[in-house]
């Protein structure tokens, strides 16, 4: 065989050799896809976390969760500060529920995270508080009677459809306010203070939407 010949062959093969080694390292890498949700729950066909219209008082929060702290104060014998993880520790829970906005839409998701009730056992609400107020990181706010959450199992979210809750949807946290109108359903909660006092108004039920908020009444004050 001549020299330049031989010399062809042998960049080929080492050509041919680069392509299947690149080949090889990209497909045995594992490629990371986001997580999907999931779409239907013991037969019943939920929303998306896209079916929502993001209409908040402020748009979008983007809240660093390495500076954040959830605070339980006020009327209580251990008031506490949780970081994100020591809330995700606790006992979980999950439940379908339809939040109601009063523009008209609806949307029905798979929600999993604490039981408020578990919250408020854990800094002993004193003997005479009455409501617990949430308060948001855009200075949202409102307030519930505190037998709402020993009437009903109210969790304070962190997955919608199995997957982290959107910055959109209220990460780190939204308030699953099961029976009530969209704007009882707080989201980025940082703050929950429970108070001796009744009569506490929010953002919306200052500005004349009712403080009960409840589906089976109208929602005007
Ligand atoms: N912090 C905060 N939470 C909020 C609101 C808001 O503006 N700020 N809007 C409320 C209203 S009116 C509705 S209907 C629900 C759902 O809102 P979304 O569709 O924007 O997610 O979030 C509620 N929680
Ligand atoms: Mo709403």
């Amino acid at each position: 065989m001549e020299e330049g010949k031989k010399w062809l062959i042998v960049i080929s093969i080492g050509v041919v050799l680069t392509i299947a080694l690149v080949v090889f390292y990209n497909s045995s890498d594992t490629k990371r896809l986001a997580p999907a949700e999931v779409r239907e729950y013991q037969g019943k066909k939920l929303s998306s976390v896209e079916d929502f219209r993001e209409n908040s008082i402020k748009g979008v929060q983007h809240i660093n969760i390495s500076d954040y702290t959830l605070e339980i104060i006020g009327a209580v014998e251990n008031p506490k500060s949780y970081t994100y993880e020591e809330v995700l520790e606790k006992q979980n829970y999950e439940k379908v529920v339809t939040l109601d906005c009063v523009e008209g839409w609806s949307a029905t998701i798979l929600w999993k995270g604490v039981l408020v009730r578990d919250l408020l056992d854990e800094v002993e609400a004193g003997e005479n508080a009455k409501e617990v107020i949430f308060y948001a990181y855009d200075g949202y706010s409102t307030a519930f009677p505190l037998v709402y959450f020993y009437d009903k199992d109210i969790i304070m979210a962190y997955e919608m459809n199995e997957v982290t809750v959107l910055p959109e949807r209220g990460f780190p946290f939204v308030l699953v306010s099961e029976d009530k109108w969209g704007y009882k359903w707080i989201k980025w909660i940082t703050k929950i203070e429970i108070s001796d006092e009744v009569g506490y108004e929010g953002f919306w039920e200052s500005r004349g939407y009712a403080r009960e908020g409840n589906l089976n009444e109208s929602f005007f004050a």
